[in-house]
């Protein structure tokens, strides 16, 4: 576990935006017309919004600075230079594919690498990454380790991938079927649970061994790293930038959403160290994203990231992100609230579950609790469990993945430590009044990644 003393912001505020305070009534309206889906309801109804991390960061005044020197030209933006210097020297990859977020590179990567049939091994499913590989004709399977399914087990690398999970997979599907492992740092659907250097260090090497590329999905790898130099002895005199360049180092290409680590508000990229493969990445991010030189980026939207990227390699910025999440988690523990142990890097997951164990997993306890937290206080959060994991692509039945959470995900430098005392007296008073609590049901279901726009009603 990180140890300190206590922390501070290292930055200062320099303009506000108001937020609005609803009655009870006005939220009791609003979700039942948001369908009692949090992705539904207007922002201007929320008071303080955890609903996700994505595009979400307050910008430095240096990034908005830099938005004042996009340059808009069609091709060869002088942004899109400094970016592609800016992630060869801190990822260390040598082709950069800018993309417009991150599943614009997770498509081009699928498109490119993918054929039917295929398999493709990562560490605990990502909801678009998934969807992508599927799209592509590849089916996604599961190699992180069992820790990772168990929200009270308290091993500090629970994002690790299995090796003998993994070394299975590539005796029974051989290596011609598998075109890459796909590896998550800070694993989202696992509680933001890291994955140790040592592991992908091993994991790595095993994948090579058989002529397997790995694809890193980077999107939160610094956070990642802060816990490899806080709980990996061997790794605590590095830099965040040093253990990030090692990770990078040993996969062959990521897959980015800069909308997260890198403190943007939208962007992403895919980098690649072959050159064939980026050559057809190039050619397909013609098709849908824009030219290789923005990728859906405006030239200023490139600045704003490149000078994120620099930013969120500093120690201090990362000391006050993760002692923020954790603070938050700390105080929910002592309350005896069941969350996922130990705390993630970008937000603390409620076990709903276990908070609403009255409610069946068909009537979707982790939904049911994002609706009543907003109903308590407008604090929005966001189902991670059945809801979120869909359906089997093959035989259409729910899926119920060992983890039904709720995820309270933490904006970077947006709230203050008194706006994570609020949401945790909300939740607090939630649970207080769990029994009174009614599943959901599902009244509208769309096709793919339902959980954004699928609508409920509370069960009689
Ligand atoms: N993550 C999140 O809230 C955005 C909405 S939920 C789909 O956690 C990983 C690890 C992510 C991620 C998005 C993406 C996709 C890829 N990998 O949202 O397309 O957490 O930029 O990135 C969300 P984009």
């Amino acid at each position: 576990m990180v140890t300190r003393q206590s922390w501070a912001e290292p930055w200062k505020v320099k303009v506000v935006e108001h937020l609005t305070m609803t009655t009870h009534a006005e939220r009791k309206a609003a979700i039942a017309d948001a369908g009692y889906n949090t992705f539904l309801l207007p922002s201007r109804l929320v008071y303080i919004d955890l609903l996700t991390d994505s595009g979400t960061s307050a910008m430095s005044d240096r990034q908005w600075a830099g938005m004042m020197i996009g340059d808009e030209a069609y091709a060869g933006s002088e942004n899109y230079y400094h970016l592609e210097r800016t992630v060869q020297s801190i990822y260390g990859y040598r082709h950069l594919i800018p993309t417009h977020q991150g599943r614009g590179a997770e498509n081009i990567l699928s498109q490119i690498c993918i054929r039917k049939g295929d398999v493709v091994p990562g560490n605990m499913y990502f909801t678009t990454t998934k969807l992508h590989q599927e799209l592509a004709g590849g089916r996604f399977t599961d190699v992180i380790i069992d820790e990772a399914h168990d929200s009270e087990s308290e091993f500090p690398f629970k994002g690790n991938v299995d090796l003998n999970k993994l070394q299975r997979v590539i005796d029974e599907v051989g290596v011609d079927r598998i075109p890459y492992l796909s590896l998550e740092t800070n694993v989202n659907m696992a509680g933001g649970q890291p994955c140790s250097l040592e592991n992908i260090e091993q994991t790595c090497a095993l994948c090579h061994k058989h002529g397997i590329k790995v694809i890193l999905d980077a999107t939160r790898a610094v956070e990642n790293s802060y816990f490899i130099k806080y709980r990996e002895p061997a790794q605590q005199d590095k830099s965040l930038g040093e253990i990030l360049r090692a990770i990078c180092d040993c996969t062959d290409g990521c897959t980015m959403s800069a909308k997260k680590d890198s403190l943007v508000n939208i962007g992403g990229f895919l980098a690649l160290n072959d050159d064939e493969l980026a050559d057809q990445a190039r050619n397909l991010v013609v098709v849908y994203e824009g030219l290789q030189t923005y990728g859906g980026m405006a030239g200023r939207d490139m600045e704003a990231l490149a000078i994120g990227i620099r930013e969120s390699v500093h120690l201090d910025h990362m000391h006050s992100r993760i002692g923020q999440v954790e603070y938050l988690g700390h105080k929910l523990i002592e309350a005896g609230i069941p969350v996922v142990r130990p705390i993630g890097g970008h937000g603390v997951f409620l076990d709903a579950a276990k908070f609403l164990p009255h409610i069946q997993r068909d009537q979707f306890p982790a939904q049911t609790l994002t609706a009543a937290l907003y109903l308590d206080s407008g604090v929005r959060s966001m189902e991670r469990g059945a809801v979120s994991a869909g359906r089997d692509s093959k035989t259409g039945e729910n899926l119920f993945p060992s983890l039904e959470l709720v995820r309270l995900t933490i904006p970077r430098r947006v709230y203050t430590q008194a706006h994570m005392d609020v949401t945790a007296e909300s939740i607090i008073s939630v649970y207080n009044q769990r029994d009174q609590i009614k599943g959901l049901r599902f009244t509208y279901e769309p096709k793919y990644l339902r959980f954004f726009q699928a609508r409920f009603d509370p069960v009689d």
